[in-house]
């Protein structure tokens, strides 16, 4: 993308109405437009990186074995009084009448819309386990929507929901999202901590939320110092292998972590008192299991292999999509801007011409351009004649983790700069090689000699 073509409405001042640091940052780097009271409208280059969490949720997903699908925001408010939340969920749930005067609302979660379509087409226990998932707007009117879009009203979520024949099964797709979510996070440069939570308005008592450890964070959090060095890396798990999945959970979650809903002092003083630890984090994903909680409520039932109607066993699982912009930019800054980790980065490094207009910075700036397109890599290409500091700020606000320099007298010894976001290391080396250190960071194939 050449930036003189390119939507990016980048801010100078800092906006008076952001509290954190993400939310500023996303102001001014132009990925944001609030529109009303917790409610945003996504521009080009949030919505870019919107799409690279979101893709990275649906690989992990499927991964997994878990079914995309796409329910509506709209739902009738006759499946939630079916389930006895249409009252509990209280004035959170945006209520709607239609036309004829009918109840709807706007989904603040799915449980009872994907209970109604497993009734309405599963009736044996052969065709379990099913996990469906979608990821979709919700909304909710929060009391008090803060700090952009980590608390919106209207917010991205993944949702997915197992159903199972017996507990034991349920438990293992519990287990299974907890590995899976461990690698989702990873992916996007995030160490997401599962921590005993609370039910909750979705209901049931075995439930962890992943949080990322922020001071900006809105959870009060309690844990073991030990669980920080965990991590998942690149292992091979069999998702359907009740033993690994049920090792993972247990190597994550043996050690004393929970948040302040769950929080127990008489246990945390078991932990050694060097390694106890009181902080704030941000929760980035939920996953419950709340048995048959709906499945008795709404009538979900399968044929069980003795031939009786069975209710299923249920869990859902979510992850703060919207959320997860906020939460990598909190995890991911300095006082210059955003550090995108490379995984979910909108373009994967900056150009920058230092001469616009000069015919041979203007060549090597466009063969650069085009041989990273050539390997499907997307440079964002400053090609405007802003003065060189003014370019180096956005590059630096908007937070590519690459950027290649390209100025007159660099060219003269034949040259470019490469340089770090996160390190603020430059250096010099021929374009070509500066393409192929590109490359190799992306794992694409580095251009032949
Ligand atoms: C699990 C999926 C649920 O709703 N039902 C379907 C379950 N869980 S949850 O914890 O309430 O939400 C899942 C994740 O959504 C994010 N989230 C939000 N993000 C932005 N703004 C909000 N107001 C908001 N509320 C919830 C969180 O990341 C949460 O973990």
């Amino acid at each position: 993308m050449r930036m003189s073509r390119y939507f990016l409405p980048v801010l100078k001042e800092n906006p008076s109405e952001a509290q954190i640091v993400s939310h500023r940052y996303m102001l001014r780097a132009g990925m944001i437009k609030q529109s009303s009271s917790g409610i945003y409208s996504w521009l080009p280059l949030g919505f870019k990186i919107l799409k690279n969490i979101e893709n990275i949720v649906h690989e992990e997903q499927v991964r997994a074995g878990h079914i995309p699908m796409l329910m509506p925001t709209l739902q009738s408010a006759d499946l939630w009084r079916e389930s006895g939340r249409y009252d509990d969920y209280g004035e959170e749930m945006l209520r709607i009448t239609d036309r004829h005067g009918r109840d709807m609302l706007y989904g603040p979660t799915n449980e009872e819309l994907i209970t109604d379509i497993f009734r309405s087409h599963v009736s044996s226990y052969k065709d379990l386990p099913l996990t469906l998932y979608h990821i979709q707007w919700k909304f909710r009117d929060e009391i008090r929507p803060r700090f952009g879009v980590m608390r919106g009203r209207e917010f991205y979520m993944k949702d997915g929901y197992n159903f199972d024949l017996t507990k034991e099964d349920a438990l293992h797709a519990y287990n299974r999202h907890l590995v899976s979510y461990l690698r989702t996070y990873e992916r996007m440069g995030l160490q997401a901590i599962p921590m005993r939570a609370d039910g909750g308005p979705i209901g049931g008592d075995y439930t962890h939320e992943f949080l990322v450890l922020a001071e900006t964070g809105e959870s009060e959090v309690f844990y073991d110092s030990e669980i920080t060095d965990l991590r998942f890396g690149d292992r091979q798990i069999d998702y359907d292998s009740v033993e690994q999945c049920q090792a993972v959970l247990e190597e994550f979650t043996s050690r004393y972590a929970r948040t302040d809903e769950t929080h127990d002092e008489s246990i945390f003083a078991e932990v050694p008192e060097a390694r106890r630890r009181t902080a704030r984090g941000i929760e980035v994903g939920q996953i419950f299991y709340f048995g048959t909680k709906y499945s008795d409520a709404m009538g979900a039932t399968v044929q069980g292999p003795d031939g009786k109607p069975t209710p299923v066993h249920m869990g859902s699982h979510g992850i703060g999509v919207s959320r997860l912009l906020g939460a990598i930019i909190e995890a991911s800054h300095d006082d210059k801007g955003i550090i995108w980790p490379e995984g979910v980065t909108p373009f994967h490094c900056g150009i920058v011409n230092l001469k616009s207009g000069d015919a041979e910075a203007d060549a090597a700036c466009e063969a650069i351009y085009g041989a990273l397109a050539a390997l499907g890599l997307e440079a964002l290409y400053d090609d405007t004649s802003e003065r060189a500091g003014g370019k180096f700020a956005t590059m630096d606000l908007i937070g590519l983790p690459w950027r290649i320099t390209v100025g007159p007298r660099g060219l003269k010894n034949g040259v470019v700069e490469l340089t770090s976001r996160r390190t603020g290391e430059s250096e010099e080396l021929p374009p070509e090689q500066a393409v192929e250190r590109i490359a190799q960071i992306y794992g694409r194939a580095a251009p032949q000699a």
